[in-house]
């Protein structure tokens, strides 16, 4: 069989668009290296100076992991240098980063999150770099302000992810459906291994933190007992996944079907929109879901709809096959107006 590699794919796609003029493909280009870079060095881990932390706090107030801080100075770097973007935004980074005026700019924005998972690098389990990208509506040929960024996950025109494991895949779309490649190590070269990607409609698997029931509002408690019921509709309880990576857990959603949560909790008052932060990881992970079939809901509304507030903002997130988040939305929507 012939084997597709990415750049073939991405140029064949841009065929299809007429208005297209290649800058969306130098993009994700400049990307794909990036995620070459990082995925060389994760694979290292254990042999270099690269695992556990820095000694500092990022702006979400998690220790920044040694990996994780060069996963950002490697994609700020070769972003930066791509010729077509205004602004970038990293899950690592407080402010909106500019790109400098030695550089040439473009109308489009990346935000990522650079290492997704890092607590789980020192112990071998799968990490990744989430993506989105926007089109600044205002570009003049100067640079992206904070508002021109705070979009909604509807407006994204491609998202997607690099997940470094047990082999290094790339699962993006640009609206057109979800492709996934794997990294052939021995050409250097992402070869189309995933064409068309679907979430099954119904799946066996729910994906939670469950050590968290405690501080659940009462809609994720009755669902969770519900996806435990052995005398449910199906007759049998779902089985639990959980690996504590967001892509991880999210790829696994994407293959078998079932449902990730992440909801809201009342730990702490940062909490209390869940962890996951919006612009970083559930809108993408919202339009790759959406693209295949499936469904990604805050519990009582679709992620893609949400316009963010601040570029850190976070929120809960049920994400995967249409008839589980449907179940949530239906529990959640039983519980409206009253205090839960
Ligand atoms: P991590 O802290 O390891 O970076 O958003 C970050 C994230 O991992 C997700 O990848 C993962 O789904 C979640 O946090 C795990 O959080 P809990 O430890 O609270 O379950």
């Amino acid at each position: 069989m012939p084997q597709v590699t990415v750049t073939e794919h991405l140029l064949l796609h841009q065929k299809q668009s007429p208005s297209a003029t290649g800058r969306f493909t130098m993009l994700l280009n400049e990307l794909i290296l990036a995620g070459k870079i990082i995925s060389r060095d994760v694979n290292k881990a254990g042999l270099v100076d690269i695992v556990g932390f820095t000694g500092t706090e990022n702006i979400q107030g998690e220790k920044v992991k040694k990996l994780d801080r060069f996963a950002n100075e490697v994609l700020i770097h070769r972003m930066e240098r791509a010729g077509v973007l205004c602004g970038m935004a990293s899950e690592e980074n407080a402010d909106l980063i500019p790109i400098r005026d030695k550089f040439p700019k473009g109308d489009y924005m990346l935000l990522f999150d650079p290492l997704d998972g890092s607590t789980n690098i020192d112990v071998n389990i799968n990490v990744g770099t989430i993506f989105s990208i926007l089109r600044n509506k205002n570009f003049d040929g100067s640079g992206a302000s904070l508002s021109d960024m705070l979009r909604p996950g509807v407006e994204q025109v491609a998202a997607g992810y690099i997940m470094y494991g047990s082999s290094t895949i790339l699962v993006y779309t640009t609206g057109n459906g979800v492709h996934g490649f794997t990294l052939d190590p021995s050409v250097g070269e992402f070869l189309l291994s995933h064409p068309n990607l679907t979430i099954p409609e119904k799946g066996k698997i729910y994906s939670v933190n469950e050590g968290y029931w405690n501080y659940w509002d009462k809609p994720t408690q009755e669902i969770v007992s519900w996806f435990k019921d052995p005398d449910g509709k199906r007759g049998a309880p779902y089985s639990l996944r959980y690996i504590g990576s967001l892509v991880a857990d999210f790829h696994r959603t994407l293959i078998y079907g079932g449902i990730f949560m992440y909801p809201a909790d009342n730990r702490d008052p940062a909490k209390s929109k869940g962890k996951l932060r919006l612009m970083y990881e559930a809108s993408p992970l919202a339009m790759l879901a959406e693209q295949a079939g499936g469904m990604a809901s805050t519990g009582k509304r679709r992620i893609l709809d949400i316009v963010p507030e601040d570029l850190h903002q976070r929120v809960p997130l049920f994400i995967g096959s249409r008839d589980e988040v449907q179940k949530i939305q239906e529990t959640y929507s039983k519980y409206a107006g009253c205090a839960v």
